[in-house]
């Protein structure tokens, strides 16, 4: 049977299984991480694809581009696009697609679930119960999480998505970002440091724009302060991560919820320690739900590319 199915170039070896099965059914899929001899590669291969299939982990930019001269789509797993060189796209002409708002909800889940195990202590009782250490006496009180504030940085579609579940867990909400969002019915604070000294737990919620590395800076998290939180379900590029370490260590920030780092996989190895911090592997969309609609989104839009269509989730 000779294969119909257009080449296509894949820079992420860990789509999950639908998706990969349906990337198969359409595509002859080639995976980058495979070749070793990349520059031969190109040179030989380069002029087939047409469209490309990467994630938010995969940088992909000019030096990929430059390499693929028939190259019209690239088509990313994921709501962030920092990895992304969009103006190279641009310049190129490139058509580009995400997927957006299908992990949303998750995000958010996670988020809430973090600040409820955090005031619980969901996690450091199941240490403090394998340890056996609850045979000398009760684990310290937690504290109730309704009432608690919490400041969002960031109301787009997961800091809302948070902010809503906040609230409905009887949280006080604010919040921070490049403008006010008059529709919605929380307090805007313009001034970050402002916010985080009004804040119990503060949520990093808002996207790598490529002006806002360190964002929460070391002022920010001082004014968080000693009995504060720090949330991070965005990415770890917007936190000055030496920082939080630092205030962790002197105990002049409360604590820290962490689901992105900023070299992962790697995480500072002085967190692992603490019991003040609750760590995930940037888990935010990883249900087997989500990540199959995100998937399945990514493969709608490459059959739309082919098929001479508007892509349903074009990067705007
Ligand atoms: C990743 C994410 O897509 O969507 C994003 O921006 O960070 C995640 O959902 C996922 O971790 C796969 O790389």
């Amino acid at each position: 049977m000779s294969d119909s199915r257009p080449p296509l170039l894949a820079f992420w070896s860990f789509y999950p299984a639908p998706t990969r099965a349906a990337l198969e059914e359409h595509f002859e899929v080639v995976d980058f991480a495979q070749i070793e001899d990349r520059d031969a590669f190109f040179t030989e291969h380069g002029a087939r694809f047409r469209a490309l299939a990467t994630s938010v982990v995969a940088p992909t930019g000019e030096d990929i581009f430059s390499r693929l001269p028939n190259l019209e789509m690239v088509a990313s797993f994921g709501v962030g696009l920092e990895h992304l060189d969009l103006a190279a796209a641009s310049a190129r002409g490139l058509q580009v697609s995400y997927t957006p708002d299908v992990l949303t909800d998750d995000v958010a889940d996670l988020a809430l679930l973090m600040m409820e195990s955090h005031a619980r202590g969901l996690v450091s009782g199941d240490r403090f119960l394998r340890s056996g250490a609850w045979a000398k006496g009760p684990m310290p009180l937690g504290m109730r999480l309704s009432g608690r504030r919490i400041g969002i940085l960031g109301l787009g579609r997961i800091g809302l998505a948070i902010a809503r579940r906040a609230q409905a867990r009887g949280m006080r909400v604010s919040y921070s970002g490049p403008r006010e969002k008059p529709a919605h019915p929380w307090p805007f604070v313009a001034d970050l440091e402002a916010l985080a000294s009004s804040s119990d737990y503060l949520v990093v919620a808002c996207s790598v724009t490529g002006d806002n590395e360190h964002i929460v800076s070391r002022e920010v998290l001082r004014s968080l302060g000693s009995e504060g939180v720090l949330v991070n379900i965005a990415r770890g590029a917007l936190v000055d991560e030496e920082a939080l370490v630092e205030l962790l260590q002197a105990g002049a920030l409360g604590g820290a919820l962490l689901d992105v780092f900023t070299h992962e996989p790697q995480v500072p190895a002085a967190l692992l320690g603490m019991d003040n911090v609750i760590l995930t592997p940037h888990i935010g969309s990883a249900t087997a739900e989500t990540r199959a609609a995100m998937g399945e989104l990514m493969v709608q839009n490459l059959l739309a590319f082919f098929a001479g269509e508007p892509l349903p989730s074009p990067v705007p």
